[in-house]
């Protein structure tokens, strides 16, 4: 045995959770939070797709899946009869002091959260921010740390404000750069002083559509051109951060799941290639600071004509990231007749392999693949890496005031042990882990809530039917007695105290 293999983790390694507004927050309509483009999106399942509600042109009623384009002239509409998680989430708005103490009890030293862009700037357009929307996200970064733990900040986490979304076609407007800087500075303002760690966006290489790009019409080239103003906007944020706040770091967030080739077939391995690559360009540009030279490929294959300035590749160049973050769930197999590029994460399944078991929601688990990736990604880019998601959704049983969810333990155990042995064995300087989520909340990809991640159980069903009590999982204890060890202890033994 390797006598790196079981040491602890880093000395002042972060431990903590991560969660998104839209999802755990709530607060519609409340401190002066403008619409958000999730607002609009009902709850779903695996079988029934997410909708967001329209209204025609012609003033009729309809819906699309939130990744599909909008009909000509139809505008996003919330309907009175419809179910809308994001408005109440799990109400982390008026639970904050709660949740935040429950956190600390683990011990977590960090917790990243996401803020509401138009619960700041309702419109995105204004000159000044809501106080209120100030006032609220300045009360939970105190409250952090009170309990001695850092906050990492999403700027923005999938949304936006939904007159961006409405008026300007969101990300494709270049306009919305200015709006995006407008708001981060807000940020930097109010909370420069108390916060060092900061994401400019999430999981750019999975977000689509009017709720988390703000477009009515997904296509290629509307969907590239966005990409690349969200780009310029993480840039200019990243220069202005450190202007402002020399001692800030700054990442953005990847969805990573490795690709591997379904077969040693060269098509297959070529196809896997591909596809990987596909996913790698959005990082890429971020990290390295300019296109790939394999940029020009996708761009023909796809049609895009990509409109810039002048200037724009030397923002892209100067300001790149500091550090690499990303979520891992799980992997995947790509096989050249199950080549699909614009989805390579397939948020709603993935395919198969036969070598690993899935988890209740069809993502295979794959824990080697945590090692793999933080080798990869470290190996390419050359910059600290942050495991700011990962987790395991599934369905809880309440009983005896709690659950006995030791397959939760299972999983994430697994996954220490493997993100361990890239630290300790092949020295990948990772610096932090943000489990997904401490707290139940709803799932993004179906809006249910029982699709659980939490070590602490939501008393709310998938329709927000419930008490919203918060009770201790046994998943809770254990994850206590892991950060105590700094990761040393891995077992599935433990004690409730
Ligand atoms: C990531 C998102 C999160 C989160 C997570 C789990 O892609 O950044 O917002 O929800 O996936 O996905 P789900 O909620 O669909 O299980």
């Amino acid at each position: 045995m390797n006598d790196n293999e079981n040491k602890a983790f880093p000395k002042d390694f972060l431990w903590g959770g991560a969660t998104a507004d839209f999802q755990y927050e709530g607060g519609f309509g409340e401190g002066g939070r403008g619409t958000n483009s999730q607002d609009f999106v009902t709850d779903g399942s695996i079988q029934r797709r997410r909708q967001i509600t329209l209204q025609l042109k012609d003033g009729s009623r309809s819906s699309v899946n939130s990744l599909e384009s909008f009909p000509d002239g139809a505008e996003a509409k919330m309907y009175d009869d419809e179910y809308y998680p994001s408005h109440k989430a799990v109400d982390f708005y008026h639970h904050y002091k709660e949740d935040i103490a429950l956190m600390a009890e683990m011990g977590f030293n960090v917790y990243r959260f996401s803020i509401c862009w138009s619960r700041i700037f309702p419109k995105g357009t204004e000159e000044k921010p809501n106080p209120e929307g100030i006032a609220f996200y300045r009360n939970v970064i105190d409250e952090l740390h009170k309990h001695g733990m850092e906050p990492l900040i999403t700027i923005c986490h999938d949304e936006m404000p939904d007159y961006l979304a409405r008026h300007y076609n969101g990300w494709e407007n270049r306009y919305v750069i200015e709006c995006y800087v407008r708001y981060a500075k807000a940020l930097f303002e109010a909370y420069g002083d108390k916060v060092k760690y900061w994401l400019t966006f999430n999981e750019l290489n999975a977000i689509h559509g009017y709720s988390k790009i703000g477009v009515h019409k997904m296509t290629p080239q509307v969907y590239y051109q966005a990409q690349h103003h969200m780009f310029l906007a993480s840039s200019l944020t990243i220069k202005m951060g450190h202007e402002m706040m020399p001692n800030a770091k700054f990442g953005a967030m990847f969805a990573m799941s490795e690709m591997y080739p379904a077969t040693c077939k060269p098509e297959d391995i070529m196809a896997a290639y591909l596809q990987r690559r596909e996913n790698y360009f959005f990082i890429d540009v971020m990290a390295r600071g300019r296109y790939p030279n394999y940029a020009a490929e996708i761009f023909e294959r796809k049609h895009v004509t990509l409109k810039k300035e002048d200037g724009d590749d030397e923002i892209l160049a100067k300001y790149p990231l500091d550090f690499v973050s990303f979520s891992y769930y799980r992997s995947t197999t790509v096989a050249k007749d199950n080549f699909k590029c614009m989805d390579p994460m397939g948020i709603m399944g993935g395919n198969p392999n036969p070598y690993l078991e899935s988890a209740p929601w069809g993502w295979p688990i794959d824990p080697l693949g945590l090692r793999y990736c933080l080798n990869e990604l470290y190996d390419r880019y050359q910059k600290p890496l942050f495991v700011v998601e990962n987790g395991l959704g599934a369905v809880d049983k309440f009983e005896d005031g709690t659950v006995h969810d030791e397959y939760r333990m299972k999983y994430l155990a697994d996954h220490f042990k493997a993100m361990r042995d890239a630290i300790n064995i092949d020295h990948v300087p990772c610096f932090g882990y943000t489990m997904w989520a401490p707290i139940d909340l709803v799932s993004l990809s179906t809006g249910e809530m029982k699709k659980r991640y939490g070590f602490v159980y939501v008393d709310m069903d998938d329709k927000g039917n419930g008490t919203l009590k918060r009770y201790k999982k046994d998943s809770f204890w254990w994850m206590k007695k892991v950060i105590a060890s700094n990761g040393a202890d891995l077992s599935l033994e433990y004690e409730k105290k």
